[in-house]
């Protein structure tokens, strides 16, 4: 299966590494055919190189758009070398195969990135790379495509391996990034396209992404993972920088973007926030005046399951609060920015994995969800609801006092990142008992408050924090059994999204309690 290489078409916008691989080409014997520029910058380099208009008999026009995209190029490409038909036509036609491909395509994406008006990207929509990259990549039983400079070093190997031909498995492995290539371009495309014409939900998006990493199991040991980027300009998990530790698993980034995400609902100008998480829900949310204080308030909620957590925070990590970090054992930990003083106590925990986003992500800023099903996948807008006190409806006897107001809106918040059915009780800017993942709201909220006993109960401590705490509810109570669990572990006020067809009841038994209780209007199932 191996076929030997004899004359490669080069035409490339990103011109790295291009002189010294086509020397090496050229060195190996092979003919050189190129593009107007291409063909240029090969000949100052002193080297042989014919015109792509010896292929086709063509010359380059309207300004390039039309300079490759002649059969002297797609005949070359696209014929099967064994068929005699095929070679009957090439030779009729006097068309020339093409064994090696090398292109790299017009910057559309970085056309995009730096600004630039509409007729300027339109233009550098590349229409000819594309078209051989497509044909030679179908034909790889014969041609090598070559599409990012980074593959020149092993193309210049596998032909000397092969002494001047290339294997099937290698041509098969390009051809398969050749086509990765051109689709990540023209969902680059059909993206910009859907929004220059107005679309407002960007549903319409592709889900290509880069392969960032090959990741060494997914969930589990025995599944395969990768973790792809899609490149939007959002501070978090895909574009951190990691300063230290092991390589991240599947579950470390899917954790950690779930904390990340949490803590970027916080206003850093407003409160420093930290967030702890175990596989993907909260085990301890806290605000506070410092990062230290609201890691400790955010650590008592349950310092048992917080044990080989993901920690994120809204500031600045310093160095109170990673002397508090590092003090038990930790998996992630991820800040907008880290001082140096806080980067020399965290290196002295070589395993702790630290990522620096250099900011937050913009909690309502749109952007998708997708999840897999059989034979399929979901796609939704990302839950960027939010409420404030204005929205909010009193609908019991009493009113929440201003700090009960304040907690409620907290927990609320935090129920919207905490698997449904979620109950998150809250007291002062912390979380003091998290349910989370449960099939029945009142198993919910049984689990957040039996939890807050165990952790007073190891404090050393008379009364569980719950008692005196605020309670939010992710969405309605359907009965009033769940609200009354609530009221038994303590709570003195209920933030829920109402709706329920027995809400009258629910409210009855609210306000019998002594309870205030304020709707929402909206729900933050997540599943
Ligand atoms: O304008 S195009 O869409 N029309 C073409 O026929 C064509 N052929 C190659 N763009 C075309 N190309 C692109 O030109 C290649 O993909 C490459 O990016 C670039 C190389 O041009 P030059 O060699 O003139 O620098």
């Amino acid at each position: 299966d191996r076929v030997p290489a004899r004359r490669a078409l080069i035409s490339v916008f990103d011109k790295n590494g291009l002189l010294p691989f086509a020397k090496a080409l050229a060195e190996r014997g092979i003919e050189l055919v190129s593009t107007g520029g291409t063909r240029r910058a090969l000949q100052e380099a002193g080297l042989e190189v014919k015109d792509v208009s010896e292929l086709t008999g063509f010359p380059e026009v309207m300004d390039g758009r039309v300079k490759t995209l002649h059969p002297g190029v797609h005949g070359g490409l696209l014929a099967v070398r064994a068929d005699p038909a095929h070679a009957k036509a090439m030779e009729e036609n006097g068309l020339l195969p093409i064994d090696l491909l090398v292109v790299n395509l017009y910057p559309f994406e970085e056309t995009l990135k730096a600004g630039a008006d509409f007729a300027t990207s339109l233009e550098n929509i590349d229409i000819g790379g594309p078209a051989m990259i497509r044909a030679g990549a179908k034909n790889h039983a014969y041609v090598s495509v070559v599409t990012d400079p980074a593959d020149y070093d092993g193309v210049i190997a596998e032909l000397d391996t092969g002494e001047g031909t290339t294997s099937l498995s290698f041509r098969r492995a390009l051809a398969a990034r050749a086509y990765q290539r051109t689709a990540a371009y023209d969902a680059a495309v059909s993206t910009w396209l859907a929004g220059e014409a107005g679309e407002t939900v960007p549903l319409i998006k592709t889900f290509s992404g880069r392969l960032a990493q090959t990741l060494r199991y997914g969930e589990n040991p025995h599944q395969s993972a990768a973790f792809y980027v899609t490149g939007e300009a959002r501070p978090g998990v895909a574009s951190a920088r990691q300063i230290q530790g092991k390589e991240l698993s599947y579950n470390n980034l899917n954790d950690t973007d779930a904390a990340f995400e949490l803590v970027g609902e916080f206003d850093p100008s407003k409160s420093a926030a930290v967030a702890i998480i175990k596989h993907a829900n909260p085990c301890g949310v806290a605000e506070g005046p410092s990062i230290r204080e609201a890691y400790l308030k955010a650590l008592a909620c349950d310092p048992v399951s917080a044990f080989g957590g993901i920690v994120a925070m809204n500031r600045r990590l310093d160095r109170a609060a990673a002397e508090e970090i590092v003090k038990i054992f930790t998996e992630v930990v991820i800040a907008p920015e880290a001082d140096e003083e806080a980067l020399a106590i965290m290196a002295g925990k070589k395993n702790l994995r630290l990522l620096l986003t250099g900011g937050l992500p913009d909690p309502v800023a749109p952007a998708l969800n997708v999840r897999s099903v059989a034979g399929g996948f979901l796609v939704q807008s990302r839950d960027t609801g939010a409420v404030s006190e204005a929205d909010l409806k009193v609908v019991t006897k009493r009113a929440p006092s201003a700090q009960e107001m304040a907690d409620l809106l907290f927990a609320f918040r935090v129920a919207k990142h905490v698997k449904s059915n979620a109950i998150v009780y809250a007291k002062d800017g912390a979380t003091v008992g998290v349910g989370a993942g449960q099939m029945s709201r009142v198993d919910s909220a049984r689990i957040a408050a039996l939890k807050a006993r165990d952790a007073a109960e190891a404090a050393g401590l008379a009364d569980p924090a719950t008692l005196g705490s605020v309670v939010a509810s992710d969405a309605f109570f359907p009965f009033a059994d769940g609200l009354l669990a609530t009221v038994e572990a303590g709570a003195t006020a209920v933030i829920q999204p109402g709706g329920s067809m027995r809400d009258d009841e629910v409210i009855k038994a609210a306000d019998e309690k002594g309870i205030a209780m304020v709707f929402t209007g909206l729900r933050h199932f997540r599943h």
